[in-house]
């Protein structure tokens, strides 16, 4: 695939995030008002670090779009730090003249610790192996990239892609399953998507959300992290994204490495996951019920996640993601220092979050839906968005018509007010 493309840019205490995406077809509507709901949505949720109370996350679009439609070139979105106005000096892009560097060595030796160099890495984070890699004997070099606020500039390209998939039908949104081991009762997940949306930890069910606070309660207090499951669910796929043909062309590896790379998430499942494991395949697989209104397939079930064979099967794709608990703690692990190599009682800490499940769960709907719509584009094609529908409308009307019976040996009927050639026969395999 590859047919949309983005790169972000950005640390985390920089003047800006930024991302670029490319090959989004021209004649979308488009404008930053739209981007910045999913922006607030990734800022908000019960656990969250004094960070987001700083940020007003927006995005401004600076190309690509034209009178609020895209014209099929490049589109840059910003998202600004407002927190840099607190580390010019920390995070200045220029070279520090002798006054700049005087000032901040004063600002170390007072105990400043946005000025002072970190070495005691933090165990769980990219600190070691990141300074190691890139020959760094500061930390903060390391960090400020790795920090999970890049993820706001995925969340802003994300937003593009939900415009993409809203023309065709596409809708992906998703939900907390599990908070620190405390898990949604299906039978009790009775808020509506919008009451969830709204509560603390975006979550269905009001009465596992309790508890799953007191788990968010619980780590606050012990100076610790707790981590869970978030949920992303797409409806209005068509049958037919990616492919069983090639390793790289299917899309559940796809969807998988896209949710993987978000700096907090361990493990990815679809459907029924790792549970099928523990089941009999009569147990598992999705029993095909045959075709319904306007010749649409039906699936008795939907363990398998909306994929089968690397190939979306027309129904909802569920993906779930594993998020470990976020490795900075406010009582810190014992670690090590990166320059004496020595073992230290503490590791580095300045603030952060106790559960990001909620954010990550947003971060993950960007991931699915700019995978979701580069599939939709590797499929579709089109330089206008209306070319891309128009793709998928007759794509859609093929699939839901009628299947031609296929006769043993590949011959078909001989089409009326043809010549027999005479003496084959279907199967004969005999060249004319
Ligand atoms: C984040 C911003 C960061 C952290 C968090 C995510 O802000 P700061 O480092 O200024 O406190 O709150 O980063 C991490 C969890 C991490 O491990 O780096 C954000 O905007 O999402």
């Amino acid at each position: 695939m590859g047919r949309l493309r983005w790169l972000t840019a950005g640390e985390s205490h920089g003047r800006t995030l930024a991302v670029t995406v490319e090959g989004v077809p021209a004649g979308l509507p488009l404008g930053s008002a739209g981007l910045s709901v999913d922006l607030a949505r990734r800022q908000r949720g019960y656990g969250r670090g004094a960070r987001q109370a700083i940020e007003h996350d927006t995005a401004d679009i600076v190309s690509g779009v034209r009178h609020g439609v895209t014209l099929g070139s490049p589109i840059l979105l910003l998202v600004a730090n407002r927190d840099w106005d607190n580390w010019t000096r920390v995070m200045q892009v220029e070279s520090l003249n002798d006054d700049e560097a005087a000032e901040l060595a004063l600002a170390a030796a007072d105990g400043n610790k946005r000025a002072t160099p970190v070495t005691r890495v933090r165990p769980g984070h990219a600190d070691l192996v990141g300074s190691l890699k890139y020959g760094f004997n500061d930390v903060r070099n390391v960090l400020e990239r790795a920090s999970a606020r890049e993820t706001a500039a995925r969340v802003a390209a994300g937003g593009v892609a939900r415009a993409i998939l809203a023309e065709l039908g596409v809708d992906v949104w998703s939900f907390t399953a599990e908070v620190g081991g405390v898990a949604v009762d299906p039978a009790r997940a009775t808020r509506s998507r919008e009451e969830a949306d709204e509560s603390p930890l975006r979550c269905p069910d009001a009465e596992a959300e309790l508890a799953m606070i007191a788990r968010i309660d619980e780590a606050r207090s012990n100076g610790d992290t707790v981590g869970g499951v978030f949920e992303v669910v797409a409806h209005g796929l068509p049958i037919g994204l990616g492919s069983y043909v090639h390793w790289d062309r299917r899309l559940d590896a796809g969807l998988a490495a896209a949710v993987m790379s978000i700096n907090i998430v361990k493990g990815v499942e679809f459907g029924l996951g790792f549970e099928q494991t523990h089941r009999f395949g009569s147990a598992v697989h999705d029993v095909i019920a045959g075709r319904g209104e306007g010749g649409r397939w039906i699936h008795r079930s939907n363990n398998a996640g909306g994929l089968t064979g690397g190939i979306t099967n027309g129904e909802p794709l569920v993906v779930r993601g594993a998020v470990k608990p976020i490795s900075t703690l406010a009582r810190p692990l014992p670690s090590a220092d990166l320059v004496t190599g020595e073992a230290v009682d503490r590791a580095h800490y300045e603030r952060s979050d106790i559960s990001v499940v909620p954010a990550a769960g947003v971060v993950a709907e960007a991931m699915v839906m700019l995978t979701l719509a580069d599939a939709m584009l590797d499929k579709f094609g089109g330089d206008t968005i209306a070319d891309t529908r128009a793709a998928l409308g007759r794509y859609v009307e093929r699939i839901s018509g009628p299947i031609e019976a296929p006769v043993a040996g590949g011959r078909r009927a001989v089409a009326p007010g043809a010549t027999d050639s005479g003496g084959d026969e279907a199967g004969s395999g005999g060249d004319d």
